[in-house]
């Protein structure tokens, strides 16, 4: 391996002039200790970084490049888009085809709005649920995380647990005080809250399987719960699939679970890496929004053209037939064979998987919630890290996050993953 001190010095001076030297603080690589490798290219499911290290990457920029890096078909009507004008500040046909297909696709979708990120997806929909019903309070999820908007950063998943910040300094009490966090797959803690602050509760959010905590599936029973719990109490139900979303299948986590929240978040890979939020739902609680209804919301580059030819390409790419079935063998391939090395030496961990985005945690779990996944042994964590790093594979850099498997990941590429773990945790002996 080449070393890396380009990174070093590269980092060294951004971290003059970009605080942390990062946009965003996760890829400071804090929770790891090491010197964050700064990435110059990715093609299929390899990054290259400025010192010409390769990687097989599981990160896939958060999500978003589920197939795979510099994919031909985003690539193309990226390059096309562009040679067109990169913004009008007015309507496109792009626009109106990428709503078509959310709409089609996601069985809660009845109308969407495109916005510039996940974080706009979420305090829009929380805007629409708060000005729909004139109250004033949410409920969230330990550990699950809607992006950084003030009512969300109470006790967020993402970023926030890594960095180990308890809410954020700037978010004022007052708002704070509006949401409650409760422990995540506990329907007996939501049931204790709405009845505490019948008539107060807009809406409950939460991640439908939960990507920011390390991957937290719903307990059998929990999403239902949740969907009766808000019909009885007049809360409107918001599934963040800002991760789930053409993640965890076409229609996302609500067609997995069959369950339908009165409003989705969408982000990631409808943007195929470039910066493509949305939100959606009820018509009769779409049509509220400005300029149609009173709720206003607003974005200069929200549907920008560019950024929607390349979701476009990318959930084009995703109507082939088999996609979702491969995603979901190679998923599950990858997480047993990892569980079976850990067997054979004698490593304690437990892997939690939903279709293509899975999370080895270092504790003997199981992990079901926030409070299980901070029983993981982080130094472990953070070996496991650099020892994959130093074999040429790119991890999230946190316990808390999600591996993503892409399309462009070869059964060789997840083999060459579980012997580069085997070698390593044969040295933990
Ligand atoms: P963005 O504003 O970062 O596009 O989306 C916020 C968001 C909302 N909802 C969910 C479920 C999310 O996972 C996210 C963002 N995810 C994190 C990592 N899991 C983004 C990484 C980062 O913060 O740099």
């Amino acid at each position: 391996m080449p070393g890396y001190a380009k990174s070093e010095e590269l980092f060294k001076t951004a971290q003059e002039i970009i605080p942390g030297g990062v946009n965003s603080p996760v890829r400071a690589w804090q929770a790891v200790g090491l010197t964050p490798r700064l990435i110059v290219k990715g093609a299929g499911a390899r990054v290259f970084d400025v010192d010409g290290n390769s990687y097989l990457d599981y990160m896939a920029s958060w999500g978003p490049l589920i197939l795979g890096h510099a994919a031909p078909p985003v690539v193309a009507a990226v390059q096309a888009a562009a040679a067109r004008g990169t913004s009008f500040g007015a309507s496109t046909p792009g626009e109106l085809e990428l709503a078509e297909v959310l709409c089609a696709a996601v069985p809660g979708l009845e109308m969407v709005r495109l916005v510039n990120s996940g974080t706009e997806a979420t305090m829009s929909a929380l805007r629409l649920a708060r000005g729909v019903t004139g109250r004033p309070r949410v409920i969230k999820f330990d550990g699950c995380y809607h992006g950084h908007a003030d009512s969300f950063l109470v006790a967020a998943g993402s970023g926030v647990l890594t960095h180990a910040i308890p809410g954020s300094p700037g978010v004022p009490a007052e708002i704070a005080d509006l949401t409650m966090s409760l422990p995540y797959n506990d329907l007996d803690a939501v049931h204790r809250a709405v009845q505490r602050y019948a008539g107060e509760i807009a809406a409950l959010i939460v991640e439908p399987v939960a990507g920011n905590m390390g991957v937290v599936p719903p307990r059998p029973g929990f999403l239902p719960g949740l969907r009766q719990i808000c019909d009885a109490a007049g809360i409107l139900l918001i599934f963040d699939e800002v991760i789930t979303g053409f993640r965890v299948g076409r229609g996302g986590a609500q067609a997995l679970y069959g369950v339908k929240p009165d409003l989705t978040c969408l982000g990631k890979i409808i943007g195929g890496g470039l910066p493509v939020g949305a939100y959606g739902g009820r018509r009769d609680l779409m049509s509220q929004m400005a300029p149609v209804g009173p709720i206003y919301q607003a974005g200069t580059l929200s549907g920008n053209p560019v950024a929607v030819a390349a979701g476009l390409a990318t959930l084009k790419a995703l109507e082939e037939p088999g996609v979702y079935e491969d995603l979901e063998d190679n998923g599950a391939w990858l997480a047993r064979e990892l569980a079976r090395a850990a067997v054979r030496q004698g490593v304690d961990l437990t892997i939690n998987r939903v279709g293509s985005m899975l999370t080895v945690f270092f504790t003997p779990g199981p992990v079901a919630n926030l409070e299980d996944a901070k029983r993981c042994d982080l130094n472990r964590f953070r070996q496991f890290f650099q020892g994959m790093l130093a074999a040429g594979v790119m991890l999230p850099p946190s316990q808390f996050e999600a591996f993503f498997v892409s399309l462009a990941h070869a059964r060789q590429d997840l083999q060459d993953t579980v012997d580069a773990a085997e070698r390593l945790w044969a040295r933990w002996q």
